[in-house]
């Protein structure tokens, strides 16, 4: 049973360069492990058994790299690529880390700031692209403020807006194949971040000039630092066609950002998150956007690696006892069966359809006197996740 949570290319996981890349650093210490380069990278996810790697563009290239450095590290990233077999479905811009980015990059005050985050934002799309992403994320970790006295948030909608428009504008341009994925975050590192949680984001795509070209990136920890159901967030980009990418971890309610290994904390989220995926068919990116204890060493990184990938296998399995387990779906037949009598006034609307639905009868007590056998339900699902089952 366990070669079934074995990891294949068809299960489609990777990390990003800074996932399994993290040197341990936080806000009170210091880095806890060596770097490792780009192509050692690689081949350690090779090791474990991922299918991908998504990386910023300065995991790639340092920021102040020359062009010949450039074309060196490109040049042996795509040896590691060749040589293992990885390959890059997504990559996006660090436009977080630099001084520069202070006050936001596409939302910043200061205009240069903005025309260099876009400067940057081209070269780093050109640089994914050549590398086979299809995908290109945009996380804008310090779109936000820590006051609202320093600038106006219609004027910051509006200006992220016109970023987007014209990065939309500049793949059309160039022909690429990429579609964008814009990932919400509610605070950390800003105070506050715009567009603040997948439905925000939603609502701002359909204002695009080219709508079809963008979608979300929803992550697990973001959700659950707002406080949100991450399935049912993940469910409602799901139905709208806007899951392009997904970053799976796991997060403490109410903490500060966590990004820990997936499954490792809410379980049953855990669960039904990876039900609805499979369920659903969704066949992009299994993203890993998580890193290892700061506790570990570079063995312990690849215990991380492996334990995200096994437990969304185990998960998957799960799913599947879930769907083929004759008392679970009896009980989910049971709650929705009866109401033949309202048949025919269920539908589209037709001027007749209501007029009958007005004047139809109900027995509002039966209908509060039914019991749904929920308790049964949850229970028999946490037996089955308990392995008792
Ligand atoms: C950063 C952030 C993530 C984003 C990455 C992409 S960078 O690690 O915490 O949530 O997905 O920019
Ligand atoms: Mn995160
Ligand atoms: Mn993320």
């Amino acid at each position: 049973m366990s070669e079934s949570y074995t990891p294949t290319p068809a299960d489609k996981f990777t990390f990003g360069l800074w996932t399994v890349g993290n040197i341990g650093r936080d806000p009170f210490g210091e880095p806890v492990r060596a770097a490792l380069s780009p192509v050692q990278i690689v081949h350690l996810l090779a090791e474990v058994g991922a299918w991908g790697v998504n990386f910023h563009d300065n995991d790639l290239v340092p920021i102040d790299a020359t062009p010949a450095e450039r074309d060196r590290i490109v040049r042996d990233f795509k040896a590691a690529l060749a040589e293992t077999g990885l390959v890059v479905p997504m990559a996006t811009t660090n436009l977080f880390t630099d001084p520069a980015f202070k006050d936001g990059a596409f939302t910043s005050n200061d205009p240069r700031v903005r025309a260099y985050a876009l400067q940057k934002t081209m070269r780093a799309i050109d640089l994914g692209v050549e590398l086979g992403a299809s995908t290109y994320v945009f996380w804008g970790g310090r779109e936000g403020t820590e006051t609202d006295a320093t600038k106006n948030p219609v004027d910051s909608v509006k200006r992220f807006r016109e970023a987007i428009n014209f990065l939309t504008e500049y793949v059309r341009d160039q022909g690429y194949n990429l579609r964008f994925a814009l990932e919400p975050k509610p605070n950390e590192p800003r105070g506050d971040i715009y567009f603040a949680t997948v439905g925000a984001m939603l609502g701002f795509i359909a204002t695009l000039d080219h709508p079809e070209m963008v979608g979300v990136n929803p992550e697990m920890a973001h959700e659950q630092m707002a406080g949100l159901n991450f399935v049912h967030a993940v469910a409602q980009a799901w139905e709208a066609g806007k899951l392009f990418h997904i970053d799976l971890n796991d997060q403490v309610y109410s903490r500060y950002d966590q990004d820990l290994r997936f499954g490792s904390h809410n379980i049953k989220t855990a669960f039904f998150l990876v039900k609805l995926l499979e369920d659903v068919g969704y066949d992009g990116s299994r993203h890993f956007d998580a890193h290892a204890y700061r506790t570990e060493d570079v063995e312990g990184v690849k215990d991380f690696a492996r334990g995200c990938m096994r437990t969304y296998l185990i998960l998957k399995e799960k799913a599947q006892r879930f769907n083929a387990d004759a008392e679970i779906q009896g009980l989910l037949a049971e709650a929705q069966a009866g109401g033949e009598e309202v048949a025919a006034y269920q539908g589209a609307y037709t001027a007749e359809r209501a007029a009958a639905l007005k004047a139809a009868t109900f027995d509002r007590a039966a209908l509060g006197r039914k019991g749904y056998a929920y308790e049964r339900l949850d229970q028999l699902t946490m037996e089955l996740l308990l392995g008792v089952r």
